[in-house]
């Protein structure tokens, strides 16, 4: 058998999280347009016939600034040390050049690295190639297999791929497992997606979210959360004209949910001040951003 952990790794927007949940066969990671989407680390079990992967989904890799960046900065990082496989993802229409930041992070380190060329769906087949020459004279790649995950292209081969360079070992986790993560964490994420679908230039990024109560009788659950601003200026533009903003963020977060925990959900969020959190430790201790 084989068994063993695998990390995501890669510039923010490139498509980590897309394939991550593509990988997993679950929608856990939250996927937006914009750039630093996921701040946080969330595994996906996969257990096959083969083996078992354990696969961390991370926050993008950046020139950082503040303290939350920071944090989510050292958090991908892990993904280069405590792991048996990486997968830098790249993005097939804008990383043309090799990203000399990444390589530094890589070749101080040395991890076993698949290259993930990804979103071939934007690109000609024959672009493909002075792109693999490129990446290829940079590092010593295990692999490099290009993939779609948006199409969902190359995913089932990707997985071979991983399964031939993870170690010998037993599973870590019980075959159905699918996470380890916290129901509740997966909660925020899904509403905190919704916040980057929906929201506008600055405010995705100035807002958290928290879930501060949770009751399961017979087949519902209730759910509240508050949806964290850093300023009172930020509320009524989370809540909009009438509640419609905070209305449509709840009912479509709310049907990630249900699907995700396979059951009703009664969901109710509240905005709530939470001045500068970004930028407070014990704050985002509280949300579980912790290095
Ligand atoms: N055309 C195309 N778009 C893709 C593909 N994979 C992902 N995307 C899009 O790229 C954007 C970013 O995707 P994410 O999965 O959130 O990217 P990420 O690398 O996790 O980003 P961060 O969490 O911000 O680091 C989304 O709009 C996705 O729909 C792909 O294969 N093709
Ligand atoms: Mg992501």
């Amino acid at each position: 058998m084989k068994s063993g952990s695998v990390s995501l790794l890669g510039r923010p927007n490139v498509g980590k999280s897309t394939l991550f949940n593509d990988l997993v066969g679950a929608k856990l990671a939250s996927v937006s347009p914009k750039p630093q989407t996921t701040r946080n680390r969330i595994t996906g079990i996969v257990t096959r016939p083969q083996g078992q992967i354990v696969f961390w989904d991370l926050p993008g890799i950046h020139k950082s600034f503040g303290v939350m960046n920071k944090r989510m900065v050292s958090i991908a990082l892990s993904g280069l040390d405590s792991v048996d496989l990486g997968l830098w993802v790249i993005d097939a229409a804008r990383d043309s050049q090799v990203d000399e930041f990444m390589l530094g992070h890589i070749k101080n380190r040395k991890p076993s690295l698949i290259l993930v060329i990804n979103k071939i769906d934007l690109i000609r087949h024959d672009d493909l190639f002075p792109m693999v020459d490129l990446y290829q004279k940079a590092y010593d790649f295990k692999e490099i297999v290009p993939v779609s995950a948006l199409k969902k292209k190359n995913v089932e081969e990707l997985e071979q791929s991983i399964f031939k360079h993870l170690p010998d070992g037993e599973p870590l986790f019980p075959e159905d497992s699918l996470t380890d993560v916290p129901e509740r964490a997966l909660v925020e994420e899904m509403i905190r997606e919704k916040l980057f679908l929906y929201m506008k230039q600055e405010i995705p990024y100035s807002t958290a979210v928290h879930v501060d109560f949770w009751e399961e009788k017979k087949n519902l659950i209730s759910i509240q959360a508050e949806i964290w601003v850093e300023k009172d200026s930020q509320k009524g533009i989370v809540i909009g004209k009438g509640g419609e903003m905070i209305k449509k963020i709840g009912s479509q977060g709310r049907l990630d949910i249900e699907k995700l925990l396979g059951c009703k959900i009664f969901l109710e969020l509240s905005v709530k001040v939470k001045e500068g959190w970004r930028e407070k430790p014990a704050l985002l201790d509280e949300l579980g951003i912790r290095p």
